[in-house]
């Protein structure tokens, strides 16, 4: 009997990547995060934090108020339900409450005073400009991709009067109203000087890549991006096939920009709650399939909403080079399935996929949707380079640091360039 080979220890390993995790900066993929040149379209703040669509949707489980009357209350009133509701009346165990309190906690507060208004007033002593980086430090993020769009009147008047860039901020070309609501955006293409019909004629197929490429240019954008409801087909019935095979992947193409489809997505299951009121679905990812496998040529980037697809995307990301896939997605986004998520997908595609991206509407958020991804990243690493040592393959602590880098936003960066 050949000796057992010694292996490295198991403490070794788990602070190798404890540390190269905590100190590997990501570069945050999806986000609704602005430019602070953007102004009050950035949000941030206790109150935010509060009123996060995922927070209204936990409070109207527990509260009698009609969902009118909530909408009626100001922020400020809001924030007070709700910290009242799940934190105070309720112990804030749900991830999205747990995330305002480590939030708080990583900034410094003393979340056991249970003090709202102490909270708001340490809040009001911040400039927006230091309070960026200080959200940037502590998430340990170094670039946000924002999602943008020119169907947003508050955001275009910004884009079309011009401003500054924070390098920080990429930009991602936001399209759901052209795919999605198609007529209906023909006719606000045409009121902004373009020549397009509602039918799909050729005419209106260029016109709709020259408003594609012009805003492209004004971004900057890194990757066009949609996301798109369980039932999503290619090819399919709807304006939204057609459009992406004569308007968006050829736009994509000649760019050299991936297109970043989110599929699960149903809107306003519940209308009362708002933005709070989307649910998910499974979809059938044979639409993918057909993307990937039709345009060969065409790079795209994918994430799904609901638990039963996750394993289906993985198995597909090994068919196509053309496949990245990103993100534990909104309702993924728990620990319990990040966990799920990020070990199925490293044990079918290695390193080469995108564990997460924070999917954050307000600043702070990035500190702790990161705090929480690093947690399960590591755990899971470990886990794996473990099992990797015990084959004698030890792993060093610059192999480490590599793909640390690879999964928090290299191996994202490879793909789009
Ligand atoms: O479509 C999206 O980009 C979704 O992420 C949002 O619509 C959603 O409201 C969200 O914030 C999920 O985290
Ligand atoms: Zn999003």
């Amino acid at each position: 009997m050949a000796e057992p080979i010694p292996r490295i220890p198991r403490a070794l390993i788990e602070s190798q990547v404890t540390s190269a995790v905590a100190s590997t900066t990501a570069y945050d993929i999806h986000t609704h995060l602005y430019d602070p040149a953007f102004g009050n379209l950035l949000l941030w703040g206790i109150d935010d934090l509060l009123v996060y669509h995922y927070l209204v949707a936990e409070v109207f489980r527990v509260t009698d108020l009609p969902t009118e009357t909530f909408w009626k209350l100001s922020k400020t009133q809001q924030a007070d339900l709700i910290w009242n509701e799940l934190f105070i009346q309720n112990s804030p165990i749900s991830e999205a409450c747990r995330g305002v309190l480590t939030t708080l906690n990583l900034l410094g507060l003393d979340v056991r005073r249970r003090d709202l208004p102490a909270l708001r007033a340490w809040f009001s002593q911040w400039k927006l400009d230091d309070y960026v980086t200080r959200c940037m430090e502590l998430g340990g993020v170094r670039k946000i991709s924002m999602t943008n769009s020119p169907f947003d009147p508050e955001e275009r008047a910004v884009w079309e009067q011009g401003f500054g860039r924070d390098d920080r901020f990429t930009a991602a070309l936001r399209i759901d109203p052209l795919l999605l609501e198609w007529p209906k955006t023909s006719g606000q293409l045409a009121g902004w000087g373009y020549s397009v019909e509602p039918g799909l004629n050729d005419t209106t197929i260029s016109e709709i890549r020259r408003f594609l490429a012009d805003w492209t240019r004004k971004f900057n954008a890194q990757y066009l991006m949609v996301s798109l409801p369980p039932d999503f087909m290619f090819p399919g019935p709807g304006p939204e096939a057609v459009l992406i095979e004569k308007a968006i992947l050829p736009h994509c193409r000649e760019h050299g920009l991936p297109f970043a489809l989110m599929i699960g997505v149903q809107r306003a299951q519940n209308p009362s709650l708002r933005l709070a009121g989307d649910g998910s679905g499974r979809c059938d990812l044979t639409a993918l399939a057909n993307l990937c496998a039709g345009a060969l040529e065409n790079k795209f980037l994918a994430t799904v909403l609901s638990r039963e697809n996750q394993h289906e995307l993985a198995v597909l990301a090994r068919k196509f080079g053309n496949l990245h896939i990103f993100g534990c997605w909104w309702f993924m986004n728990i620990p319990w399935v990040v966990e799920e998520m990020t070990r199925m997908r490293i044990e079918l595609l290695g390193l080469s996929f995108t564990p997460q991206h924070s999917d954050a509407r307000v600043l702070d958020q990035l500190i702790y949707k990161w705090s929480h991804s690093r947690q399960i990243i590591t755990k899971v690493l470990v886990e794996k380079y473990d099992a990797l040592a015990a084959t004698g393959w030890e792993p060093t602590q610059n192999e480490i640091a590599r793909d640390v880098n690879n999964l928090l936003g290299g191996a994202f960066e490879s793909f789009c360039r």
